[in-house]
């Protein structure tokens, strides 16, 4: 295979030096396929929300009951610093990752990503930051348990006096991370940049393109904060530097700057693949062109960029001035016209549109609804006199879960149902699928919902123990909670049955526009015969125009009126 020299066009300059898979071994080894390493991020990550639920379950046992009975407090802090760091740096992070290798470039048309080698060695920091993470369970004073967000004062304590504990060991975990993050950034920006087929513009590329893109732009401004941040409370731990002790004269409030002036816009890292996800399964299931393609497209660069001047309203109570809080409520409340933007061009696709009720369309239309709800909340909390009130309470909780159980992990889902097929060259259970949705829409409602009562209520987060009169609420969440860990039960049992033996796959099951439906199930190693020349926009569907003018015939013909 060769490559077309094309002016521009920055090609893999290693050959990939393996066969594409053919038995499960391959994907332990270190590949360079931007397929096999999106597959391997995929399993990991997933592996990594399955240790994750387990602190969530623990959690949700220990507030069964008003009193601190099931594990000893020093534990439940571990769990919750534990849960919330997996889920995000483990699960969330890693996961939408893989989904951006493994597409972006089938969905652009190039053969591999920029740096295949650098690809790989990104990826291969993921279990290391993973064994880092769990292995502090195993150290004198046992894991982190200042919270994800790990504010000093309270993570500078060492009661152990060692010099190697858990929050050192932390530290060291989330700075790998940050490494293993900026490298993948700056991949994936070159790649999109650079690598596109002939005749893809920026306003041909995919949402799912733009979603990332977007996304990765984030990386690259915000992650240096959060890593600086962290490498100098890593030494006021070790070396006694005192940049954060009030104690030495050190500034803890700086810290909470580092941390959400990243943290922050890494919300929208997470968020921004996942209404691609959402961009791309819409038009698919609901037979009609996306509503408003260019302002969708155009919408998460100014999502990206307002999330850059947001952070301080996670700081309204730490002492920040009056006119800061103001012009903080006013900005991040400009977050929700772009974002609006999007919902009301999903809600325009749907609408009047053939509904095909798929598992992945389930997925993706209960996870709009949720972030819906989401929305409201979060547009309460960004208002000041609203969040000095329930702040650190479980309203918070409350919202952020819907974000990120209901918007994001049920997007991740719709999408792994969505792309399975092309992926493994199998198709899952459709009735599989749908008992698993059921039971995690109603599993996450009935898990968070609860939370805003107790919060409006004042339940303050991060306890083990609860005055009784918050136990009803809490009692029917630990059962939501125990219901969505089950939830995934089936999901399991789906992707290893219908892997080994499920029915084989076509190349396009889903009668869907993009470039990765025109390649075989699973495609190719190097993707391509032939680099496709494009020829017209994304999503049309209900148009007769072919998207290449090249490739083989992309089964247009059969998508124009009928369907
Ligand atoms: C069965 C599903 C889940 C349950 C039952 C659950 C439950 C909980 C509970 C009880 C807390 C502690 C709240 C507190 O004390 O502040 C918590 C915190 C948190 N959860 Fe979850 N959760 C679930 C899924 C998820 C997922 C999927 C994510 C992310 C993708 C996530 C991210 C977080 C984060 C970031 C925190 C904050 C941790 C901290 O304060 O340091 N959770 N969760
Ligand atoms: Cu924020």
């Amino acid at each position: 295979m060769t490559n077309v020299p094309i002016e521009g066009i920055i090609f893999p300059n290693e050959k990939p030096n393996h066969e594409s898979p053919s038995n499960w071994k391959e994907y332990f080894s270190f590949s360079t396929d931007h397929k096999v390493i999106g597959i391997q991020y995929l399993v990991t990550s997933f592996f990594f929300f399955l240790v994750g639920g387990i602190f969530a379950m623990v959690m949700r046992g220990e507030l069964l009951t008003p009193e601190s009975d099931l594990v000893d407090r020093t534990v439940y802090n571990g769990m919750f610093t534990m849960h919330g760091t997996v889920m995000l740096f483990l699960w969330t992070f890693p996961s939408l990752v893989g989904f951006a290798n493994y597409l972006v470039p089938l969905m652009i048309g190039a053969r591999d990503m920029a740096f295949p080698r650098l690809n790989a060695v990104a990826f291969w920091m993921v279990p290391v930051v993973g064994i880092l993470m769990m292995g502090s369970f195993f150290v004198p004073g046992g894991p982190a348990q200042a919270g994800w967000w790990s504010y000093p004062p309270v993570s500078l304590q060492n009661p152990t006096g060692n010099l190697i504990n858990g929050q050192v060991i932390w530290l060291l975990a989330v700075a790998i991370s940050g490494v293993s993050s900026i490298m993948g950034a700056v991949n994936f920006v070159t790649t999109i940049v650079k690598m596109r087929a002939p005749g893809m513009g920026f306003f041909r590329m995919p949402l799912f393109v733009w979603g990332v893109l977007s996304a990765q732009i984030i990386q690259l401004f915000g992650l240096p904060a959060l890593t600086a941040g962290a490498v100098m409370l890593l030494l006021d731990l070790t070396v006694g530097t005192s940049f954060f002790d009030p104690a030495k004269g050190g500034n803890p409030v700086m810290f909470q700057h580092y941390f959400w002036f990243y943290s922050h816009p890494a919300v929208y890292v997470i968020i921004l693949p996942v209404f691609a996800i959402f961009s791309e399964i819409f038009p698919v299931y609901s037979r009609k062109p996306l509503f408003g393609y260019k302002v969708v497209a155009i919408s998460s660069i100014l999502i990206a960029l307002v999330s850059g001047i947001v952070w301080v309203h996670h700081m309204y109570v730490s002492g920040t001035s009056g006119w800061m809080r103001l012009v903080f409520m006013m900005t991040t409340m400009c977050v929700s016209v772009p974002t609006g933007i999007k919902v009301f061009a999903w809600v325009a696709t749907i609408w009047g549109g053939k509904l095909r009720l798929h598992t992945p369309m389930l997925f993706a239309l209960g996870a709009l609804i949720m972030f819906v709800f989401a929305g409201i909340t979060g547009i309460m909390l960004s208002s000041v006199p609203v969040d000095v009130h329930v702040n650190n309470t479980y309203f918070v909780v409350g919202h952020f879960h819907y974000v990120l159980y209901g918007t994001v992990t049920m997007g991740l889902y719709a999408a792994i149902y969505h792309w399975f097929p092309k992926m493994t060259g199998r198709m899952y259970s459709e009735s599989w699928g749908k008992i698993h949705f059921w039971l995690a829409f109603i599993g996450t409602n009935l898990n968070f919902l609860p939370m805003h009562p107790l919060g409006l209520q004042g339940m303050l987060r991060r306890v083990a123990s609860y005055a009784p009169e918050y136990q009803f609420w809490n009692v029917i969440a630990s059962l939501g909670g125990f219901l969505l860990g089950m939830s995934t039960l089936p999901f399991i049992f789906n992707m290893v049955i219908s892997w080994m033996q499920g029915e084989k796959a076509p190349d396009n099951p889903w009668r869907a526009i993009g470039l990765e439906w025109l390649v075989s199930s699973p495609p190719p190693v190097e993707n391509f015969e032939e680099i496709p020349i494009i020829i017209s926009e994304p999503y049309g569907y209900g148009k007769s125009e072919p998207l290449t003018a090249n490739l083989r015939e992309n089964s247009h013909s059969t998508l124009t009126s009928a369907d």
